[in-house]
């Protein structure tokens, strides 16, 4: 329900913010640094609540999802990663077609809706290989939703198999894939990406690759990673670049911001984030993210119990039964790998939100003891 109590609070700087608010006005980029900057984190979550539920009311999505990595093998050796290795390392894996399906099919009795695909930069993996995949799972698990490939994978599938942008898209499109994950923006900042990944594509060629995909039809989602060694200045350029791409393609559906897990990584020296900067992370994206649908806790990386509570400071999706997750556990992650769908709605349910379970596209769900179906 939308918050009636008063708005209070001694800092100042969040008054004219407040009033933005209330009227509906974009903020700009001093607000949003001033949000970053206060310590009113109350105040922050009842402007980002006020948002959250003049969009969604109480409702919360999720989803039941698995990920499969089919590769660890990256050519990127990026500093804030624990989970890429070299071709010869101890450790690197690459799944072959009929392991990848079998990976797939492990787990699948709670009616997966989504295949979340990711995975490292291989230097010899034929882009066949992934064409192959996406069609051998379509056609495997005809009804689940297949996103795979972030804009870092796709444009490194490009150089290999020598086409453009759109024309790498336009295959794997036509071979099975329905939307593209988020991950791999990081920071844009170049500052910022030449110390956590100087490797990958630059924030521009990243944004390029999502302008392309959602031409040609094709959502996405956009993360951001953070609490390592960016500053408020470059989480704010980071959120208003995306806002800028969403106002020309509205193709973004979530924005999930990621913290920063330095475990097993060359920045291990780096401390973890904090809950307070958790919390006020989800706030500031949904605010200043005005032009995105959704704005995902993902409590693999912020722990259920921070996840929970971002569902009153502007957070909408929780993400998800995330079968099998290898990335952030990699890097150190104690959360499990997973969680079943009964305690997700649980965890939605003590927050007083009303759980919606959604299929990739956030069309509802509807489960019966023995058929699942997607409202259109
Ligand atoms: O791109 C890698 C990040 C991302 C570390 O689209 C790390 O629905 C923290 O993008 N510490 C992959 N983060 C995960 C991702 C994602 C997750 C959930 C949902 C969706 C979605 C996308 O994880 C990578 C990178 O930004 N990452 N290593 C690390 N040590």
């Amino acid at each position: 329900m939308v918050t009636s109590h008063a708005f209070q609070t001694d800092d100042t700087r969040l008054y004219p913010i407040h009033a933005k608010v209330i009227a509906g006005e974009r903020l700009s980029a001093n607000d949003a640094i001033s949000l970053y900057r206060t310590g009113d984190i109350l105040a922050l979550g009842w402007l980002a609540n006020l948002v959250r539920e003049r969009m969604h009311g109480d409702n919360t999505y999720f989803n039941v999802n698995r990920h499969i990595n089919p590769t660890n093998v990256c050519v990127a050796a990026c500093r804030l990663c624990a989970f890429g290795r070299k071709k010869d390392a101890l450790g690197a894996y690459t799944l072959a077609l009929e392991e990848a399906f079998q990976t797939a099919a492990s787990g699948y009795s709670e009616a997966v809706t989504e295949f979340h695909i990711v995975g490292g930069l291989h230097p010899d993996l034929p882009f066949q290989y992934f064409l192959d995949l996406i069609a051998g799972l379509k056609q495997r698990f005809p009804q689940v939703h297949l996103k795979a490939f972030t804009m870092v994978e796709v444009a490194y599938l490009s150089r290999r198999a020598k086409l453009s942008i759109r024309e790498t898209l336009g295959q794997l499109k036509l071979a099975g894939v329905d939307s593209l994950p988020g991950g791999g923006a990081e920071i844009f900042a170049e500052r910022v990406r030449h110390v956590i990944c100087d490797h990958k594509i630059d924030g521009d060629q990243w944004l390029e690759t999502a302008r392309l995909a959602h031409e040609m039809g094709l959502k996405s989602n956009a993360t951001m990673l953070y609490g390592h060694v960016e500053n408020d200045e470059d989480r704010v350029d980071h959120l208003l670049k995306l806002r800028e791409l969403q106002d020309q393609t509205g193709g973004f559906q979530t924005f999930i911001p990621l913290a920063f897990h330095p475990d097993n990584t060359p920045l291990q020296h780096l401390p973890k984030t904090s809950g307070m900067l958790d919390i006020k992370q989800i706030a500031v994206s949904r605010l200043v993210l005005d032009n995105f649908p959704h704005i995902k806790a993902y409590w693999q990386m912020m722990t259920a119990k921070i996840a929970q509570i971002s569902l009153r400071f502007g957070a909408d999706d929780l993400d998800g039964t995330v079968i099998e997750e290898k990335i952030y556990h990699d890097a150190g992650a104690t959360t499990p790998q997973g969680m079943r769908r009964q305690e997700l709605v649980r965890l939605i349910r003590e927050a007083g939100r009303q759980p919606i379970e959604r299929d990739t596209l956030y069309r509802p769900v509807l489960r019966t003891e023995t058929s699942v179906t997607v409202a259109v």
